[in-house]
Order: C-alpha cells, then structure tokens, then sequence
C-alpha cells in the first residue's frame, strides 16, 4: 500500500511572493531585487561545489580594499552579484567588501531606489580547506531624490536595513532572510535548483550552548573582555561553561549559533582596536536577522543596529547572538 504524507513545499519565489502581499504599498521592487539574489546566490553555489575540481582554488593575485588576499572565487562571486543586480532597474548604487567604492548602475540602465551592500564571500580564506563560506547581503532604500546611489547614501544605521540575508554553502546550501518579519531559512535542493522553505520563522534560544571567539588575541584583549570569556567559560563561577566552537567563517559560525543558541564575538583588540568585522557588510545584516530571530547584538557599549556609519568599510566589534548572553557582554563591557 502507497502511504501518502501530507507535505508543504514553498519555494521561496512563492514565499517572497506571499510576504509581499502582506505589504499593501509594496511595489514589487524589493521582491526583484531578492530573486535576483536568489539566482546570484545559485550561480555562486554551484561555483563553490566545483572548487575542489576546477583549478579554482588559490590566490587571483590581487588584494581587496581591507589588505587582505583575494580569493579567486571571491572575485566571481562579487562579479557574479554584480552582474546579476546591476540592470534589474530596482538598485541605485552597490557596494562590496572587495571593492573600494562604491559600485555605479552602469549607464543606460534605470536607477531604482533601493542600495544593495553586501560581502561576495564570507570566509573565504576557508575555501581550500572544504569549510563552509558564504555571502552576506544588506539592502537600504535611498532617501531623498531618486537618482544615482552615492556612499553617503549608504551611510545610514542598521535599524534602517528593509532586508538582509545570508548564504551559506555548508553541507547543503541554505539562504536565510529577514525584510523585517521574521527570519526564515531555505535549503537548496539541487536537483531541482530550488530553494525551498525549511527553517520558517528561525527562533533563537534566550541562552545557548556556544561560543565563538578566536582567543588567539587573548593576550591583546582588553581586561574587561578577557573577564567576559571567563565568564561564557564558567571560569569565575557564575554560569556553566559554554562549549567553545570557532570555524573561522562568521557566516558558519553565526548560523550554528543561530539554530543552536549561543554567541559569536570579535572583539576590538591592540592590534585591531576596532576589531576585524563590518559594520555594513557583515554585521549589520546578521544584527538584523539575530533580532528578527529573537537575539541581539551590540558592539559593547551600543546596540549594532544604531551604530551610525561614518565609513563604507568601517570596522566593528561585535558580540551576537541570544538575547541573554549578549546582555553579559553590555553588562560586563559598559562598566
Ligand atoms: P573575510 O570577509 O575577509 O573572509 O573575513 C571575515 C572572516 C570572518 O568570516 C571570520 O569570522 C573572521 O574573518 C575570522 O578572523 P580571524 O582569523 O581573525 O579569527
Ligand atoms: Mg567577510
């Protein structure tokens, strides 16, 4: 006898759809714009699976903007964004971790009034090692004359993001995103080529089993940082010991600590005093799915999402994750 199980497979074309008929002054603009994500986010996934076979792996030679060597597969990742945004008619101006400036619409096609900021490939230094990478994406909407997107433009604090997503190319492939209802998550099924619904509405645990931090700078750290790792650690008595976990990729990192609960932290430390992390690139757009998803970020002393920009590629220290843990952090840090 052939059971039948009862099944609901939304893909995330229907669920951007469906999340924008709630909206009844959308204008469908901010929906293209993450199809076209979308299909980028495909393109460069099917990319990363091949990195093993094509002679893809290594150093293109050049090095980006933050003096850091690029990766091959970082440059096709930016260029494959690009290329998929840059004629749609909905974005202004872009901007990306790898580039310097910002990124014009090229002429002769429409200027839109939304701004796309995003990092191509998180964690890049990983890939030839076959540990998750991923890209990060924030989109902000112009204000004021429509027209070409200028960097001062950009320069507008988190809590002003209208979406921001992720995706990771882990062990399957999975875009997780938030236009400010909620944080929900597709895992990619290759054989169709599509993203599918699998983690709607993405709760975060109050407290959680993780923490992230790279504790090589211990000796760099400020006092009242090295006494808040003591705490996560159980180390002063005050709180079970957390279980250390730290790929190296902020977008792996994060998404563990996302569905398991937990914290990542980048602290500032003496040889990076503003710590290593973007505002704009990376934190900004996890701050804004980690609270969607019920967690909280801040930067020690303010909430991650009101820091105001002064710089496209300003630097952060971020502490993010569950609400509670990242209260120790404010807690211990504003003293
Ligand atoms: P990238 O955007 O150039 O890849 O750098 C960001 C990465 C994060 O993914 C990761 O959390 C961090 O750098 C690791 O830095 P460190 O090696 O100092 O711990
Ligand atoms: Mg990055």
């Amino acid at each position: 006898m052939v059971r039948h199980t009862a099944t609901s497979v939304v893909t995330i074309d229907r669920f951007i759809i469906d999340q924008e008929s709630r909206q009844p002054k959308a204008s469908g603009e901010l929906s293209g714009i993450l199809y076209d994500l979308v299909v980028a986010a495909k393109m460069i996934s099917n990319k990363v699976r091949s990195a093993g076979l094509a002679d893809i792996i290594g150093a293109a030679g050049t090095e980006n903007i933050q003096g850091e060597v690029q990766q091959k597969l970082d440059l096709f990742a930016n260029d494959t964004i690009v290329k998929a945004m840059d004629h749609g008619g909905r974005l202004c101006a872009m901007a990306s971790e790898e580039e310097a400036d910002i990124i014009p619409i090229p002429q002769g096609f429409k200027h839109g009034k939304y701004l796309l900021l995003f990092d191509p490939l998180d964690g890049s230094s990983n890939i030839d090692v076959n540990v998750p990478v991923g890209t990060i994406f924030s989109v902000l909407k112009k204000e004021g004359e429509p027209g070409p997107g200028t960097t001062r433009d950009m320069l507008q604090a988190g809590h002003r993001q209208v979406a921001a997503g992720y995706v990771i190319y882990g062990s399957s492939t999975m875009m997780v995103y938030t236009t400010g209802q909620g944080a929900h998550g597709f895992t990619l099924d290759p054989s169709i080529g599509e993203f599918l619904l699998s983690h709607p509405n993405i709760k975060t645990p109050e407290h959680g089993r993780y923490l992230s931090v790279n504790d090589a700078y211990e000796q760099h750290w400020e006092e009242p940082v090295r006494a808040l790792m003591r705490r996560y650690r159980g180390l002063d008595g005050k709180r079970d010991a957390m279980n250390v976990r730290y790929v190296g990729s902020m977008v792996s990192d994060f998404h563990r600590n996302l569905l398991g609960g937990g914290l990542f932290a980048y602290p500032a430390n003496a040889k990076n005093p503003l710590g290593k992390l973007r505002l704009m690139y990376e934190c900004n757009p996890l701050a804004f799915i980690c609270e969607q998803a019920g967690g909280a970020a801040t930067d020690g002393t303010q909430r991650i999402l009101d820091v105001q920009p002064t710089e496209l590629h300003q630097r952060t220290p971020v502490f993010i994750g569950s609400r509670g843990d990242v209260a120790i952090a404010q807690e211990m840090l504003a003293r």
